[in-house]
């Protein structure tokens, strides 16, 4: 394990700890639906027909288009329509043996897309069904108007990509539709219209006469969390409410699986017990935090799962555009499909019981879901929670992404070595560093790691972070002394410190880090760093994952920043004729 303040070395599956930092502004952090659109669905029933049948064991079960049959005959007698007025979407049977069957009305062929009815048939009898077009004691019989249509569906798309201004997403083919809008039914073309960049994806249906938007579905789940919000760094600066911060691609179905809890497809945060079973969530999009209280109180528990929830799905997202994706052996429940394995969403225990003033991170191998252990720091009266100091939680996952990547996600153990894993510690203290960098920083700052925890404003690390040798003076050489992980991991920051310098200098800085096609310098270095994770071997030297991030820039930039890449490493001491003796040199290859 590797642990945030200290050099644990626990066996097992790389544990990995230590300060990580916050993340995009409001750009790429807030996601937002599609405005007020149109929508309208008539006001559904759902009765319960008959709860013996639905207490009662599933015997022999029917097979299931036999329960389909019986479910399309109830619902077709009860709501006064005729077989061909009514036609099954999907059905399945769950493992009570009950098969539930969806469908929704058709007229003249055409499907009336928020007329839609339910039926759920155990042991032969239909237990309950739902509707939202009436029951047979009020079902009023709508005027149906003809197929005909004045607009193509081309013009269709025209005319809704102009007045809402989104692009149409073509993957989902224009269908024809018949839409309740409340005052009359209508002949429509569905389609919809996406901007992935704003997390924008609606589903809307066109008068097919006159252009108009009649009904919409807004496919962006909305959420809210009130957090120490990225790039800040902890609740010095105050907790904000952040709105629907999911990154649509990296979560597709959002980042709470209910939308009431800490617990999701990417992390499961709670406070559990001293053997990490989970007994309280964080809940609903609260989030309070007093500094005068102690953070084992009921709301400070609260504020820091909802927090850490944040931050761990954050850097799932923000680290899912770079490359570590579910193929890559990322960390989720459900892969969706896109290869990889499951079932190994982070979990994260708040304020664990069995240990103080650290952090750490447990690694194994993909399909096996890590452990995310944050601790109550003691330096502070009350105490402080390592879970608000976003850098914390950064650097923790952080060593879940340099664990999968380093030598495949197969593997589990290609951070071992003391200088590997020192590395570790420093792509965790780094990630941390630009996920809280704000654009009027500058390179010759000094940035600190755990400075609220420790309320200290130097923080945890022996010198602060900055390209200026004297506010930090650790160059390649300094190894020749410095044998704990923690402590290797400070120069290897440097190093990367001073590229990630030389790039925003040159080619600027973007506080939206969901983009990482930008050519933003902040960008470019988390690209190349994550980069060269997947190119570097199991168990690297400073000199081969510094090679691995030159390869890096060939693949992603063809080679486009290798001289910034060089420069950065030549000047701390690991310069073209540096070998593993860590003697400093800073000359330059050749072309540089
Ligand atoms: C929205 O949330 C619901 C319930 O949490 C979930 O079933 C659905 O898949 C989510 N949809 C998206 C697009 O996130
Ligand atoms: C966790 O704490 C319990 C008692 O509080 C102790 O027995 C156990 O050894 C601890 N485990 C670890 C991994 O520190
Ligand atoms: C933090 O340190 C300052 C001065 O060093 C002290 O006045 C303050 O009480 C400390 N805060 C906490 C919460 O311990
Ligand atoms: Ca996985
Ligand atoms: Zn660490």
């Amino acid at each position: 394990m590797r642990t945030f303040t200290l050099a644990l070395t626990l066996a097992v599956a790389a544990a990995s700890s230590v300060l990580a930092a916050p993340a995009p502004d409001a750009t790429g952090l807030h996601r937002r639906g599609a405005g007020k659109l149109p929508f309208y669905f008539p006001e559904s029933v759902y009765e319960t027909v008959n709860e013996d049948a639905a207490s009662r064991p599933s015997f022999a079960s029917i097979p299931e288009d036999q329960a389909v049959k019986i479910a399309t005959d109830f619902l077709t007698a009860k709501l006064g329509i005729t077989a061909d007025e009514f036609q099954v979407a999907n059905s399945f049977t769950d493992a009570s043996g009950t098969t539930h069957v969806y469908g929704a009305q058709f007229a003249n062929g055409v499907r009336v897309a928020n007329h839609q009815a339910a039926a759920h048939v155990k042991n032969g009898e239909v237990v309950s069904y739902s509707s939202s077009f009436g029951t047979d004691q009020h079902l009023v019989k709508p005027h149906i108007p003809p197929v005909q249509a004045k607009l193509t569906a081309d013009d269709a798309v025209a005319k809704a990509v102009a007045s809402t201004g989104i692009p149409h997403h073509k993957d989902f083919t224009t269908v024809s539709e018949y839409v309740n809008t409340g005052s009359a039914i209508v002949y429509a073309h569905k389609l919809q219209l996406r901007d992935e960049n704003k997390g924008q994806w609606v589903q809307v249906w066109v008068d097919a006469n006159t252009g108009e938007i009649v009904h919409s579905a807004d496919f962006v789940n909305k959420s809210s969390y009130k957090v120490v919000a990225l790039p800040n760094t902890s609740p010095l600066q105050g907790f904000t409410t952040v709105s629907n911060p999911e990154d649509a691609t990296a979560s597709p179905n959002g980042w709470s699986t209910t939308g009431t809890t800490t617990k999701g497809n990417n992390a499961d945060v709670a406070k559990r017990t001293a053997s990490e079973t989970a007994v309280t969530y964080g809940s609903g999009s609260g989030g309070v935090f007093t500094s005068s209280s102690a953070p084992s109180t009921a709301a400070n528990i609260q504020a820091s799962a909802v927090n850490l929830f944040y931050i761990a799905n954050v850097l799932h997202d923000i680290s899912y555009q770079y490359g570590f994706t579910e193929k890559a052996g990322n960390f989720q429940l459900s892969n969706n499909g896109k290869g990889g394995k499951a079932n190994d969403a982070v979990r994260v225990s708040v304020q664990d019981p069995n240990g103080t003033d650290n952090a750490d991170f447990s690694t194994p191998a993909d399909g096996q879901a890590p452990l995310m252990r944050m601790f109550v720091f003691t330096a502070t009266s009350p105490n402080r929670d390592g879970g608000l100091e976003n850098v914390i939680p950064l650097h923790e996952y952080t060593h879940g992404i340099s664990n999968r990547l380093t030598g495949g996600s197969a593997t589990g153990q290609c951070l071992q070595t003391t200088e590997a894993g020192g590395m570790g510690e420093g792509w965790s203290d780094f990630v941390g560093l630009v996920l809280t960098a704000k654009s009027s920083d500058t390179a010759t700052q000094a940035r600190v790691v755990g400075n609220y925890v420790e309320n200290n404003s130097a923080g945890i690390r022996s010198y602060p972070y900055s390209t200026s040798t004297s506010t930090n003076p650790l160059k390649y050489s300094s190894l020749k002394t410095r044998n704990e992980v923690h402590d290797i991991g400070e120069v290897w920051v440097e190093f990367l410190w001073e590229m990630y310098w030389n790039l925003v200098t040159k080619y600027g800085f973007s506080s939206n880090l969901y983009n990482a096609k930008s050519t933003a310098g902040n960008v470019v270095a988390l690209q190349l760093v994550i980069g060269g994770m997947m190119n570097q071997p199991c168990n690297p030297t400073i000199i081969s994952a510094r090679n691995a991030i030159l390869t890096a820039d060939q693949t992603f930039y063809g080679g486009k920043y290798k001289c910034d890449i060089w420069k950065g490493f030549a000047k701390r001491g690991v310069g073209n004729s540096a070998t593993t003796t860590k003697t400093d040199k800073t000359d330059l290859p050749s072309g540089c």
